[in-house]
């Protein structure tokens, strides 16, 4: 069984290795090493030996995966916010999978790349412009798909949120749109340059809808894992999706070996429940036991909640009621890593916000320490080098019995 976010091998292991010791076997940090121990022999804790069940003893550090790159300081998904993320310790990096024209996997968000591109200040490009309906959205701009990789990689990046920040703001204009191999390659690298084995964590973006225009990106994320000795049980790369009808094809049908995370929303339905008719399926449901049995039933390792999926936000955005879901995914042996962990003002809890500047950093750490206690096994962040940190202020005060 795999374990992409090895937190919870350690801390339950004395408790749930003896009912299920396959389901928590601990491997090794990013995993892959060829001398991790055994399911029948948990992992020695680095920290005192803990009595079984003591908590706060040999706490395995939950992973800090760097969201679109280090996207709260460089503009997010190019190679540039990546390195800067492995620089402040990240020990993942995400990818986010559109297609082109031609069929080749690009790092996007989304398939419209005119937030994050200088696609529309391009003459040549004017006539791309198009109005689409993309997960039942209506949109109006230039897509990914409407363009071969050559034309693609004639645009530059640019920030996103330009008025929020400003610094990554001024590197517009400097990188390219990476292709998948591109990043593959470069976590490849970096693994070597740093001594770590950095994890990937590559989200294939509006499923369904790609396999609509023809251009399904399932089997081609498998092959390139694949290329890249990715595609193993226990490998770095984990894939992640919105929608659970390709992960479901991914794990059963496709060869996917490497884990897989299903993501949610605090409302709403995936995209693959609306193309389906399914007005059962939302992410609601998939909250319920039923539904996260469903989940682990189409082979998913996983969950990756929005934060107030966690713990609630309250109408004046202070922090709320902790949901079940934390426990209730384990129970079920998913590990739970949600995002996303933002530095700026406004997108913190009120309680960590430390001015009426909604652009100014808050207590960030707070916030990350809330949901560490929360039992939560990774974390998705915009600022990886202050996620890094709270970490592992948080980790060592657990090996300390605080
Ligand atoms: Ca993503
Ligand atoms: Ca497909």
């Amino acid at each position: 069984m795999r374990t992409p976010f090895p937190r919870r091998a350690a801390a339950l292991s004395a408790a749930v290795a003896v009912a299920a010791p396959a389901l928590f076997a601990p491997t090794a940090l990013a995993g892959g090493a060829p001398t991790q121990p055994t399911p029948e022999a948990p992992k020695a804790p680095s920290v005192d030996a803990p009595e079984s069940g003591t908590p706060g003893t040999g706490i395995e550090r939950p992973e800090v995966v760097a969201h679109r790159g280090a996207s709260g300081y460089r503009p997010e998904h190019t190679l540039a916010a990546y390195e800067l993320a492995v620089e402040q310790g990240a020990d993942v990096i995400e990818p986010d999978l559109v297609s082109t024209k031609d069929g080749v996997l690009v790092d996007r968000h989304e398939n419209d790349i005119t937030g994050t591109t200088d696609v529309a200040e391009r003459p040549e490009f004017a006539d791309r412009k198009k109005t689409k309906v993309v997960d039942g959205v209506e949109q109006t701009g230039w897509f990914t798909e409407d363009f071969t990789l050559d034309e693609l990689l004639t645009l530059r990046a640019k920030e996103r949120l330009p008025e929020v920040r400003g610094e990554s703001a001024s590197y517009d204009g400097m990188y390219q749109v990476p292709t998948f191999a591109a990043v593959l390659m470069l976590r490849e690298r970096l693994s070597e340059e740093t001594g770590r084995e950095i994890g990937i964590i590559p989200e294939i973006k509006h499923s369904t809808y790609f396999d609509e225009q023809g251009l399904s990106m399932e089997e081609k994320a498998v092959a390139q894992l694949e290329v890249m000795g990715l595609n193993t049980e226990d490998s770095v790369a984990t894939v992640q999706s919105f929608e659970l009808e390709n992960l479901r094809e991914l794990n059963h049908e496709l060869g996917l070996k490497a884990p897989t995370v299903f993501l949610s929303w605090y409302e709403g339905f995936p995209y693959d429940s609306t193309a389906a008719g399914d007005e059962v399926r939302d992410y609601a449901w998939y909250e319920t036991e039923a539904g996260m049995r469903e989940i682990k039933a189409a082979g998913v390792d996983v969950l990756g909640p929005e934060l107030s999926q966690i713990i609630e936000k309250t109408e004046d955005g202070a922090v709320g009621a902790e949901t079940s879901f934390v426990d209730d995914a384990h129970r079920l042996g998913l590990e739970v890593v949600p995002y996303t962990f933002r530095a700026e003002n406004q997108f913190l809890y009120s309680d960590f916000q430390s001015s009426e500047d909604p652009n100014e950093h808050g207590d960030m750490a707070g916030q990350i320490r809330l949901f560490l206690d929360a039992g939560i096994d990774g974390l998705f962040t915009d600022q990886p080098d202050l996620g890094v940190e709270a970490v592992d202020g948080w980790v060592e005060d657990q090996n300390r019995g605080r």
